[in-house]
């Protein structure tokens, strides 16, 4: 990588309830590797990511929390200053969705306004010949500006996809914002004169 290339890093949280398999989604994701017997979080852990959008190298900091009720109130320390979140649920367990519309609420209520959202119904690999409803999940992904995906860390299904969206809005998101900044050189030919200082009115008496 050149001196020059600026290299974008973006915060990565990954939310949802126990055993849906959000380990096992970053670790296919960054070493290409799946346990069936991968084990229960304990708090969080971290990884990063390096990939190439459109030539521009951007690297993830992705946050993988530990879904056990026991954790939740941990939450708040990974997803305060994180710039997208990544909500899991395991498509055989409709109770895991719920659990993401509860996550989603708190972000809404707690983190970054701004924050970037996106949802993988994992575990596609258990579901024979796509049986399985993502209708609801699909039209709730879109009220909340959110992308579904539906993976399998198993197999490998959509994971570099719902990776890649993420990283994708951010630096889109990063490259509007920049632009917004860049100072706009004033017009040739205009002054910019001080207001004249308004004399204050005497005080009203005695009438
Ligand atoms: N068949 C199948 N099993 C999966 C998949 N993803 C994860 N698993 C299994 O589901 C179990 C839980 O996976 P984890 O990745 O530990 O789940 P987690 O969400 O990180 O769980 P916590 O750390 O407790 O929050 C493990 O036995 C995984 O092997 C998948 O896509 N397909
Ligand atoms: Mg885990």
């Amino acid at each position: 990588m050149s001196s020059k290339t600026p290299n974008h890093t973006f915060k990565l949280v990954l939310l949802g309830d126990g055993r849906v398999g959000k380990t096992s989604l970053v670790v296919r994701y960054v070493n290409n590797v799946f346990s069936e017997k991968q084990e229960a979080t304990v708090q969080a852990s971290y990884l990063t990511k390096r990939l190439v959008i459109g030539g521009v190298p951007v690297t993830l900091s992705i946050w993988d929390t530990a879904g056990q009720e026991r954790f939740h109130a941990l939450g708040p320390i990974y997803y305060r200053d994180a710039d997208a979140a990544l909500l899991v649920y395991d498509i055989t367990d409709s109770d895991t969705f719920l659990r993401v519309r509860k996550w989603v609420k708190e972000l809404q209520q707690m983190a970054s306004r701004d924050i970037v959202m996106a949802i993988a119904g994992n575990k596609s690999d258990l579901v024979r010949s796509k049986k399985y409803d993502i209708q609801e999940a699909e039209s709730y992904a879109t009220s909340i500006g959110a992308r579904l995906f539906v993976t399998s860390a198993k197999s490998g299904t959509g994971i570099d996809e719902v990776f890649l969206e993420i990283a994708t809005r951010l630096l889109q998101k990063k490259k509007e914002s920049t632009e917004g900044l860049i100072p706009v050189p004033p017009r040739k030919g205009i002054l910019i004169v001080d207001d004249e200082p308004e004399i204050e009115p005497p005080p009203k008496c005695c009438s």
